[in-house]
């Protein structure tokens, strides 16, 4: 990787995966690409350059790859699962019509491509414990079906143009920089925010509905580990199974009362997500990655929920001992 374009720059995962790409590579060498409405602020506008890039707009697409000699583009344009059944046409807009816009630019500039998958991409008839790397792929929910189509149109790029797609199943993702906004397992990131503003949380999940999650960090080594992997051992392509931690409601809440004495948690269960969750795995089997292209997760359980308690009372300013917000600190 030269120069990357990173498209969605601004979202949960691109504002941390644009300046962990920078420290690599240089600041100079990563282009945030965001769209209007959504533009980057702080150290993300100011530490290297930026682009207006509309996923569905590919002559755009195609210009920030010429302007900036882009060989590697991070396509993180997505809706997630439940905004996605509110949208459906957009979220196919987005998540096909943008990828494929994005695998016609990259195969005419002959850039590398990387496109999250998601755990989103099984569905009810998947093997839910230790689910395999290989097997059933029939999800109901239309964010689902994007996403086995994006795995499926990347292989299909690669194998016919040569073009260099890679890709990892993400679990739900917890992170403490920006909000993850439309998702099913959004209520892993939303019960630290009420844990550490001393409020209580209601629950949009019931208790006994396991999902993969895992930290960002885990995340984001995840998705340079991938591009940066010995093409000659990988026998997959898109999509990887990636894991570190499962968990439901129950358990996470208890960990967090470890941290936050008091802590309280009610259950105010949202059928959409409920339905959603439920079809999905209770926990990956990420043995092909581990094989290919030596993943191995940082964080469990205990260390992603210290960290995230730590990380929030700083962001949030909240006294560690009261856990009410300190402005005097
Ligand atoms: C969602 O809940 O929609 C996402 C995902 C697991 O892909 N976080």
């Amino acid at each position: 990787m030269k120069n990357i374009l990173i498209i969605g720059a601004t979202g949960q995962i691109g504002s941390e995966l644009t300046m962990l790409l920078r420290k690599r590579y240089g600041n100079s060498h990563v282009v945030a690409g965001y769209i209007h409405g959504a533009e980057p602020k702080g150290e993300l506008a100011e530490s290297g350059p930026s682009a207006v890039v509309d996923i569905t707009d590919a002559p755009a697409i195609a210009d920030a790859v010429r302007k900036y000699d882009i060989d590697t583009i991070y396509n993180l344009a997505a809706l997630l699962s439940a905004v996605a059944e509110a949208r459906p046409q957009l979220a196919w807009k987005i998540g096909v019509g943008g990828l494929y816009n994005v695998l016609e630019v990259a195969r005419e500039h002959g850039c590398a491509v990387f496109t999250p998958s998601s755990i989103g991409s099984f569905g009810p008839d998947t093997p839910h414990d230790g689910t395999p790397q290989d097997t059933i792929q029939r999800p109901q929910t239309i964010y689902g079906v994007t996403k086995v189509t994006g795995e499926l149109l990347s292989d299909y790029y690669a194998r016919r143009f040569g073009v260099d797609t890679r890709s990892v199943r993400f679990p739900g993702l917890i992170s403490y920089v920006a909000p993850p906004g439309g998702g099913t397992t959004d209520y892993a990131v939303d019960i630290f925010y009420s844990a550490v503003r001393g409020e209580e949380f209601r629950c949009p999940i019931a208790p006994g509905t396991f999902m993969d999650m895992m930290y960002m960090p885990d995340a984001l080594r995840a998705a340079i580990l991938i591009m940066e992997a010995d093409p000659t051992r990988l026998v997959h392509r898109n999509s990887f199974n990636i894991a570190s931690m499962s968990f439901d409601p129950e358990i996470i809440a208890a960990k967090i009362r470890e941290l936050v004495p008091g802590f309280r948690m009610v259950y105010d269960v949202d059928p959409l997500r409920q339905s959603i969750a439920e079809s999905w795995p209770n926990s990956l089997d990420d043995s092909c990655a581990r094989a290919e292209w030596d993943w191995r997760p940082q964080y469990d359980l205990d260390a992603m929920a210290r960290d995230m308690v730590e990380k929030l009372r700083v962001k949030l300013g909240v006294d560690q001992n009261s856990n009410i917000a300190c402005h005097a600190c």
